[in-house]
């Protein structure tokens, strides 16, 4: 092999290296630019969002309405305080405590069409000390608790669940069921003309049964613990989840 052999030999080499890198920077700029137009119509994975993203709710296009209370940060983006008490985002979830005979909580900022929604939320209270008598999720066409006017599925005295609507004043029961373990998750689903409840104290949700739909499917979500009398203690909320886009109305 002569000397000329070898230097075009190296020179060929020299070229294929430069053009192999060159190729791989190419697909490297394509895959970041489909990475990008698919992300921006909206196909869910396409683009790798930032830790946390969405976590509490703000995940913005494309997220849903839920908190984990996480950040140990009231996110007033989201929710209303309302009602007499404390109410503090800590220990990775909401605490609250009501005054005696009185609501406290939170209300969604928004209302929602929760026709085909489902809202769920783990409900406890603290220490089961004090008289803390309910800890649910209310739907209201309202802006305040108490009202005439809601579907309600709830934890009660530390040792049942219950499922309960009031129209124009009118209070139903529609379940009670006396349960064992805490803490546990509730839940309630709106579908075209009725409403359903669930609950889960750690073997899968069960139905409470369901009702009709009697008001506007437009509503506030609220967060709520109340009692009766006396010294009601703590209760907290924790990993609300909805498959309701955010936004509202
Ligand atoms: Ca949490």
């Amino acid at each position: 092999m002569s000397e000329k052999d070898i230097s075009e030999g190296f020179s060929r080499a020299v070229t294929l290296m430069v053009q192999s890198i060159m190729m791989l920077y190419i697909i490297q700029y394509m895959m970041q630019f489909l990475q990008q137009a698919l992300g921006s119509i909206g196909i869910p994975g396409a683009t790798q969002g930032g830790e946390g993203e969405g976590g509490e709710g703000e995940g913005g296009e494309g997220g849903f309405f839920e908190d984990d209370f996480n950040d140990n940060e009231f996110n007033t983006n989201l929710w209303i305080e309302f009602g007499s008490g404390t109410l503090e985002e800590t220990n990775q979830r909401l605490e609250v405590e009501p005054s005696s005979e009185q609501y406290k909580g939170c209300r969604s900022k928004n209302k929602y069409d929760l026709t085909g929604k489902s809202i769920e939320v783990i409900a406890n209270r603290q220490g089961i000390s004090g008289n803390m008598h309910v800890m649910g999720i209310y739907c209201s066409p309202d802006e305040d608790l108490p009202s005439d006017n809601y579907y309600s599925v709830q934890f009660i005295n530390g040792d049942s669940v219950r499922f309960r609507k009031k129209i124009a004043g009118t209070t139903t029961d529609i379940n009670t069921v006396d349960i064992e373990s805490s803490p546990f998750k509730i839940k309630l689903v709106f579908s075209e003309n009725k409403v359903e409840a669930f609950y889960d104290c750690g073997g899968g949700w069960t139905s409470l049964g369901e009702t009709s739909l009697d008001l506007d499917p437009t509503m506030y979500i609220f967060l709520a613990g109340g009692g009766m009398s006396g010294n009601l203690g703590k209760g907290y909320f924790d990993n609300f989840k909805t498959n309701i886009p955010l936004g509202g109305q």
